[in-house]
């Protein structure tokens, strides 16, 4: 059923291809069912009254009728192509859309794996059957109908003959379908399987190697592929009984015409030519037959793509994004979080628990917690990356649930934990946010982000190849680069996720004073790890287990929140483990406030 609704929907789009298709088929398949009369004519009347005029005329007339058919048929198949090819990419499109459109949460709930193979794979199978409906689904049933009649005419004592024989190839044929079909839904999970592992290990292969893990991974990928293979084999199996039983009922009905048939014309009841007639109007309802069951041979696999592909596009995204704006795109970028509690579906727990703060443009508001506390939740919350169960986060006072997907991200810049860079050059991932930007505008983004040595090292400086993933350059240099890419967008909110991990102490330095000018005046939310790299933030948030356990200047929450006290005591325990050379590099302006501060909590142990 899903297969004829999405046939039909865009069915539409194309019936006047589907019309034309279908009365091309119409011609040639009446072309091919007058050619046998024709021929028995020749026989029956040409030959055996030795009239060579009638068998110049008739030849004559057989001869357009074959060239005509040929070229009906040729501009069928090829406008039967187009509309089938068409219909294809406009499924593609349609899968491609949705999962566009699809929340974090749904998409994760699919798997990467068979999202893709649902627009491609799936997608190619009905596209296929579409191809096989336009091609056969005329021909096949007025051939055989169209057949039947004219072999009757030729000859009715026969005609038992035709029944005996299209009803042993429709149950043979019935049954071998059936039993593919549950076959057939197993192949396209296990397609779904194999896609999966091995993107999965593609992904992975660093850590893969790292551990030595391919032995296992192999293993992973031999049973996905011998799954596969099984059902294959299975399916492949059934394949190879179809086509010699096809052929056998073909022999066996020729032979059964030619016996009985060579009887009757002894007794003079029909003429060598009728027989003739008669015999190929058989084979063509057999013919007719056949396709008849290579189309519906593809259906249940197509049916089982129908359905999965719109088991996807019927898939409602938990996140519905206004269809043009309705509020003013925000100018300042005040980001205020009310009440704010959010849970992942299913879990028990909420992973934000009534969070409440404004981050105030111009100003830094920084974040930290122990990992897993729900900082990058949170950012994920103010790009929308989910909706919150409660409460509201606002931009300028318009809730970010009513803004467009380009409001948002002309008001917000994620650099994500785990930045990811897409393939292309340096120079076109930086412009991701703003294609209008221009070379000297990423330059100032990279010096800024304190990528710019890196980058004018390279032979092709902006025009660098970078690879899918960003894994042809450094962890800390994709980093930069991913900076520089949220400046190049001069948005008015930035969310820094963790973004300075990657540099050493003085780098992040260097890009924390250089930050400010490039801003300008925007919100910074930075989510970090090392107390020193916020130590002039204007407002700290303390985050543990998801709640707001402590907020306010570096300073006061020294003196007064037990919480950052421990963090920065555990750091800096950490940098004098480390040497006490390296203390003292730790950080040269958060050093002696971490120093009081270690002594103070001594003091109060
Ligand atoms: N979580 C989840 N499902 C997801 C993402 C996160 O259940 N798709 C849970 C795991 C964590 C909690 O949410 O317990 C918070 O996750 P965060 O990613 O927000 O944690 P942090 O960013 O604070 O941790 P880190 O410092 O390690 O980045
Ligand atoms: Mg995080």
């Amino acid at each position: 059923m899903a297969l004829i609704s999405l046939a039909l929907r865009h069915a539409k789009t194309y019936w006047v291809f589907i019309v034309f298709v279908l009365v091309l088929q119409l011609l040639s398949t009446m072309a091919l069912l007058w050619l046998p009369s024709l021929n028995a004519q020749i026989i029956d009347r040409g030959i055996a009254l030795g009239d060579t005029d009638f068998i110049w005329r008739t030849g004559g007339i057989m001869l357009l009728a074959s060239f005509g058919q040929l070229a009906v048929a040729v501009a069928a198949v090829y406008f039967g192509a187009r509309t089938a090819m068409g219909f294809g990419r406009d499924l593609r499109r349609e899968v491609y859309r949705k999962v566009d459109s699809l929340a974090t949460l749904e998409a994760t709930k699919f798997g990467a794996g068979t999202l893709i193979t649902r627009g491609t794979n799936d997608v190619q199978q009905i596209q296929m059957l579409v191809l096989m409906t336009l091609n056969f689904m005329v021909s096949a049933p007025i051939m055989m109908i169209g057949g039947i009649i004219m072999a009757l005419r030729e000859d009715a004592g026969l005609s038992w003959l035709v029944w005996v024989s299209v009803s042993v190839l429709a149950v043979i044929v019935g049954f071998l379908v059936w039993a593919l079909l549950p076959l057939f839904r197993v192949m396209q999970d296990k397609v779904d399987a194999i896609n999966n592992v091995l993107r999965e290990q593609i992904m992975g292969i660093r850590v893969v190697r790292a551990f030595v893990r391919e032995p296992f991974e192999t293993d992973r990928y031999g049973v996905a592929n011998r799954e596969i293979t099984d059902v294959s084999v299975k399916v492949g199996n059934i394949f190879v009984l179809m086509f010699p039983v096809i052929m056998m009922v073909l022999h066996l009905a020729t032979g059964a015409v030619l016996w009985f048939g060579g009887y009757r014309v002894a007794d003079g009841d029909i003429q060598v030519g009728s027989l003739t007639a008669f015999l190929q109007y058989l084979m063509q309802i057999l013919m007719a037959v056949m396709m008849g069951v290579f189309m519906t041979m593809m259906i249940p696999r197509a049916v089982v793509c129908a359905e999965r592909i719109r088991e996807l596009l019927d898939t409602k995204s938990t996140l519905s994004f206004p269809e043009a704006a309705t509020l003013e795109t925000p100018e300042a970028g005040r980001v205020v979080f009310e009440n704010v509690t959010f849970g992942f579906p299913g879990a028990e727990k909420p992973v934000i628990k009534n969070v409440s703060f404004a981050a105030e443009p111009g100003k830094t508001t920084a974040i930290i917690g122990s990992t897993g506390a729900g900082k990058t939740v949170l950012l994920n919350l103010a790009l929308r990356l989910y909706d919150p169960q409660q409460g509201s986060i606002t931009v300028d006072g318009a809730p970010v649930s009513e803004l467009t997907r380009d409001q948002l991200a002309d008001t917000l810049s994620l650099v994500p934990q785990r930045p990811y860079m897409f393939s292309g050059t340096i120079g076109s991932n930086l412009r991701f946010g703003r294609t209008a930007a221009t070379d000297e505008e990423l330059w100032e983004a990279l010096r800024v982000a304190q990528g710019e040595d890196f980058v004018r090292e390279r032979e092709l400086g902006l025009d660098e190849p970078v690879s899918q993933g960003g894994t042809s350059v450094s962890g800390g240099q994709r980093q930069r680069l991913s900076i520089a890419r949220a400046l190049v967008s001069k948005p008015k909110v930035y969310l820094f996720d963790d973004s300075f991990s990657a540099l050493d102490v003085a780098t992040d330095a260097r890009l924390r004073a250089a930050l400010p000018s490039a801003t300008q005046g925007a919100t910074t939310i930075i989510v970090a790890q090392r107390v020193s790299t916020i130590t002039d933030a204007d407002q700290i948030l303390v985050i543990e287990g998801g709640e707001i356990v402590g907020r306010g200047t570096h300073d006061e929450l020294l003196g007064s929140n037990e919480v950052y006290q421990e963090i920065v005591r555990s750091q800096l325990e950490q940098a004098e483990a480390d040497d006490d050379q390296e203390r003292i590099a730790f950080d040269s302006s958060a050093g002696a406030a971490t120093a009081a501060a270690y002594g103070a909590k001594r003091e109060v142990e």
